[in-house]
């Protein structure tokens, strides 16, 4: 399923669903399913690989990706959480860019199956580990709905008595065919460019990609549709309870500095990710909860 990784079968968690670890005994859920393959990781929440039976892989993983339980895995879907990029002063010094959740174990809670597909649901509460990094009580719960579409949500539930403030992303990575053979349209005209002091900056609402790109949209008023001419496909992206899309190649010079990157892996990918980027971020007051989504079809 996944060429690059040699895995052993250690448990059976359903008719097509199995606990799977490779030579260094890093955990992961094998999905194969009569509709779809899937992977994923305990570690970080991390769906690793999503294709749905005689179609193209729809997420994308690096091939010189790490499994390694400090590192954030490239490729898949990065859960980035409780805060996007770097952490804000507030909260101090040194701490990891893109939050915790993505180098932090998840529970594997329920999982649910039908001829369909199959829904799976991952929990990471708050410990003494977190307290130190984010000092709020919280329940995070991810459920992966695998079947003719791909959906996300992650629901922050805040456990602590006073509101909390949290910044997101579903860091998703697309696999596409070619850059060339790309065509992203729907999103907002106005954007932050990261590669240029995250000015704001208005574009067109079609993109093609032909040189890095590091940008916040704001939210689309309209579903986003990747149209990929080589693999006759196009890709409808709906999210919800984000403020902002982020749209992010890291092109030529990006991919030959990530040492869990191919030189070339940037001709196959393409994050376009729902995400909690604005002003203080999304606040949730104590007992409540908050639902971000990504829905892809
Ligand atoms: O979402 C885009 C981004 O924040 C970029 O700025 C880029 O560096 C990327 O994420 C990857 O971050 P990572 O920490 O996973 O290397």
């Amino acid at each position: 399923m996944i060429s690059h990784l040699s895995l052993t079968k250690t448990d059976t968690v359903s008719p097509s669903i199995s606990l799977q670890t490779d030579s260094n005994g890093f955990e992961f859920l094998i999905i194969e399913h009569d509709k779809l393959s899937a992977a994923l990781t305990l570690h970080g929440g991390h769906l690793i690989h999503f294709q749905k039976t005689g179609q193209q892989p729809i997420i994308w993983l690096s091939k010189s990706a790490i499994f390694d339980k400090n590192k954030a895995i490239r490729g898949g879907v990065p859960i980035c959480w409780p805060w996007f990029g770097p952490a804000g002063p507030e909260l101090g010094e040194g701490l990891p860019a893109h939050g915790f959740a993505r180098t932090s174990k998840w529970a594997l809670d329920n999982v649910q199956e039908s001829v369909e597909g199959v829904i799976i649901d991952l929990k990471l509460n708050s410990n003494n580990e977190t307290l130190k990094l984010w000092p709020y009580e919280f329940e995070l719960t991810l459920q992966i709905t695998l079947n003719e579409q791909l959906k996300l949500e992650l629901i922050t539930e805040n456990k602590s008595d006073l509101p909390l403030t949290y910044r997101s992303a579903l860091h998703t990575y697309l696999n596409i065919s070619a850059p060339e053979a790309i065509h992203l349209s729907g999103l907002n005209k106005q954007f932050y460019n990261s590669l240029n002091n995250k000015c704001l900056e208005t574009g067109d609402t079609t993109l093609l990609i032909d040189q890095a790109i590091d940008s916040i949209y704001k939210k689309a008023n309209t579903e986003i549709m990747l149209k990929d001419q080589q693999f006759q496909q196009t890709l409808t992206i709906v999210n919800t309870g984000n403020d902002s899309e982020v749209v992010w190649s890291p092109w030529v010079e990006g991919a030959a500095a990530f040492a869990d990157m191919p030189d070339n892996g940037y001709q196959t990918m393409l994050c376009i990710e729902s995400a909690i980027t604005q002003g203080d971020g999304q606040q949730v007051k104590a007992g409540e909860k908050h639902s971000l989504t990504t829905l892809i079809k």
